[in-house]
């Protein structure tokens, strides 16, 4: 289990995965070495699969060869009947060795779906679970960028399309090559002439197709990025419903996502209209190859320069050569669509947060001495250059209780932000213990702290799950203790099952203030050295907040606690208290000496004691 905000999760892959892992993240841009990579340890098995391919596209050519000599030696030919009495060994020998390599090629061809559908599934599974690993690591700043839905596409729809190239588009294109090179070759060897008379389609072929691929690859650039914008509508919709609901939108967000489904729609079909576009000429090239053989085929044989069998021998292999070229299309197609969204996969499969551990990290046992300190930070978010925090310098001693208070969009969340790093001052230190929070590793930083956010967050989990979420491995008493010193057991008790009740996705079942104080339960329940509540107990009446506020000073743990708050009752015990204004420190000190001093947080009191 983890904590909120931790950088180290239950591994989800195996040590040897992540070595493998390692290595394959040689960066390159070409997708098929990048999928090259991640088949290492399917290589084997994948080769074996080609070759069962190629094999079973031979033996479709080798039994229609048995079945003709049969038939001409057996049963249609001027000596059948003789050969039939004198040579019956050799009939059944034929007849055997015609049914023994049908069931062989059944058997191939069963063999490769398994072992393609193998390879296939491994390297998916693989690939996923390196994909999930990498969002899980990445930081603050990844999360602002990509959409959730937008994301869901690429460890889904994506993927899939990665998993075709491997199972499907790689199989046909071996089976086009095979027939054509076993086809093309036979065709020389028989009679060079007439094999480069229906050659002569090919250039134009090449033609056609490479029109093809530079027209559909944006197409299918664009049909991948409108299904990540119809997923993001859909996942939006789903986890904000009740906002929908709420201002009755229901129309309007069907009507929105009818809007995204057409275009997707729409999109699709403008694809697949490409390739009809191209798909007469080369039907019509394909059919041009039995005319080419007739009219050149027969000037040859007028001329003797073709026997009649090789004639016949031709005419029966045509197929051989159009079936592939119509299969063209559908394989660019196929290919370009793994194209684009291998693309996507590999940006996230690459992507490496900027936040994280130090070469040389500090080592670091047991607990914070919890001394944090703020050396004229400032801080601005990479997508606006507006200065958030601006020198910013305070210090909380181990055990002090820091309040930070402030107008909305002043920066408090901001500022608390930098503690964890879940980003980094553009200016100025940030130090616990004495050092900068960038010497120790993320695990040690954030383990130490305890942080209930503004917005919580619970999971579908039980309510003993949830507290018990940054570690997995406290008692059920424990559980109790720290739900008692966020005043939540009561409630909690209540409840049809207790601690066992769970709740719904962002504790759904729950009131806000309920939901804050089991956020406020699990971030004691890590016992941390630092303890940061954002706006905990906003949404909590005030009979219950002062009992928080007493349980809090009672602590059976050393703590610096930085607490965000917004009413007097909240932080006027406090050792410090900060006022922020436009990303500053106006006013600090105690209670009293605020008050004395008469400015935003006199004029505080004043606006909500009525005094
Ligand atoms: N801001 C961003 N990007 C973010 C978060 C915030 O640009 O990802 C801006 C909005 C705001 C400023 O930073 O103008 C400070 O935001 P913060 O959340 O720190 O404000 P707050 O003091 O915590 O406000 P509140 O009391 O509403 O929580
Ligand atoms: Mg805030």
């Amino acid at each position: 289990m983890k904590k909120t905000g931790t950088s180290d999760g239950v591994s989800i892959m195996s040590e040897k995965e992540r070595k493998r892992a390692a290595r394959s993240v040689k960066k390159t841009d070409n997708n098929l070495v990048w999928l090259w990579h991640n088949m290492e340890g399917f290589r084997g098995i994948y080769f074996l699969a080609i070759l069962g391919t190629l094999l079973y596209n031979a033996l479709q050519l080798v039994v229609p060869y048995f079945s003709a000599q049969l038939v001409d030696r057996f049963l249609a030919g001027s000596d059948a009947a003789y050969n039939l009495t004198n040579h019956r060994d050799q009939f059944f020998l034929l007849l055997e060795l015609m049914v023994g390599l049908t069931i062989f090629r059944v058997i191939i061809v069963y063999l490769d779906c398994v072992a393609y559908e193998r390879v296939s599934q491994g390297v998916l599974y693989r690939v996923r679970n390196f994909l999930f690993d990498k969002i899980q690591r990445q930081d603050m700043k990844f999360y602002n960028t990509f959409r959730t839905g937008d994301l869901m596409t690429r460890v889904t729809g994506d993927l899939d399309a990665v998993r075709h190239m491997i199972a499907w588009v790689v199989r046909m294109v071996v089976e086009a090559c095979a027939l054509l090179l076993a086809t093309g070759t036979y065709f020389f060897l028989m009679n060079w002439k007439l094999a480069l008379c229906l050659l002569a389609v090919a250039p134009v072929l090449f033609v056609l197709i490479y029109r093809f691929k530079v027209q559909v690859k944006p197409m299918h650039q664009l049909l991948r990025e409108k299904l990540a914008g119809m997923n993001t509508i859909a996942q939006e919709n789903i986890s904000g419903n009740r906002v929908v609901k709420a201002f009755a939108r229901e129309d309007y967000e069907i009507e929105r996502f009818d809007v995204g489904n057409r275009d997707y729609r729409d999109t699709n079909i403008k694809t697949a209209y490409t390739w009809l576009a191209y798909y007469p000429y080369i039907e019509s090239l394909a059919n041009l190859l039995p005319v080419i053989q007739l009219l050149a085929g027969g000037l040859f044989l007028i001329a003797g320069d073709l026997t009649m069998g090789e004639y016949v021998a031709f005419s029966g292999l045509t197929w051989a050569i159009a079936n592939p070229m119509r299969q063209l299309g559908n394989i660019m197609n196929e290919f370009q669509r793994f194209s684009a969204a291998s693309r996507k996969v590999m940006e996230i499969y690459y992507a490496e947060p900027d936040i994280v551990d130090p070469e040389n990290p500090l080592e670091h046992t047991g607990r914070f001495d919890g001394l944090i300190e703020f050396r004229d930070v400032s801080f601005s978010y990479e997508d606006s250059n507006l200065p958030v925090l601006k020198h910013i310098t305070f210090t909380a001693k181990p055990g002090e209780t820091v309040a930070i208070m402030g107008e909305t969009g002043c920066g408090k969340t901001s500022l608390i932000h930098l503690i964890p790093r879940f980003y980094e001052p553009t200016e100025g230190e940030v130090l616990i213990d004495g050092h900068n929070v960038n010497e120790y590793t993320l695990k040690d930083l954030r383990g130490g702290i305890g942080l209930a956010t503004q917005d919580v967050l619970l999971y579908s989990d039980s309510i003993d799950g949830n507290i018990a979420y940054g570690d997995s491995h406290i008692s059920r008493e424990e559980v109790v203790k720290f739900a008692r010193y966020s005043a939540a057991d009561e409630f909690i008790a209540k409840m049809p099952e207790g601690y066992d009740t769970i709740v719904g996705e962002r504790g759904v079942g729950l009131s806000g203030g309920q939901k804050q104080r089991i956020s406020l339960a699990r971030a004691l329940a890590v016992k941390p050295s630092i303890l940061i509540l954002d706006d905990t107990t906003s949404a909590v009446d005030l009979e219950t907040e002062k009992e928080i506020q007493h349980s809090l000073r009672e602590l059976s743990f050393p703590c610096t606690k930085l607490i965000i708050a917004q009413r007097i009752s909240t932080t006027k015990t406090a050792d410090q208290i900060l006022i922020m204004q436009h990303g500053e420190i106006t006013e600090r000190g105690t209670h009293e000496e605020l008050i004395k001093k008469g400015g935003y947080y006199a004029e505080l009191v004043k606006l909500q004691t009525g005094m």
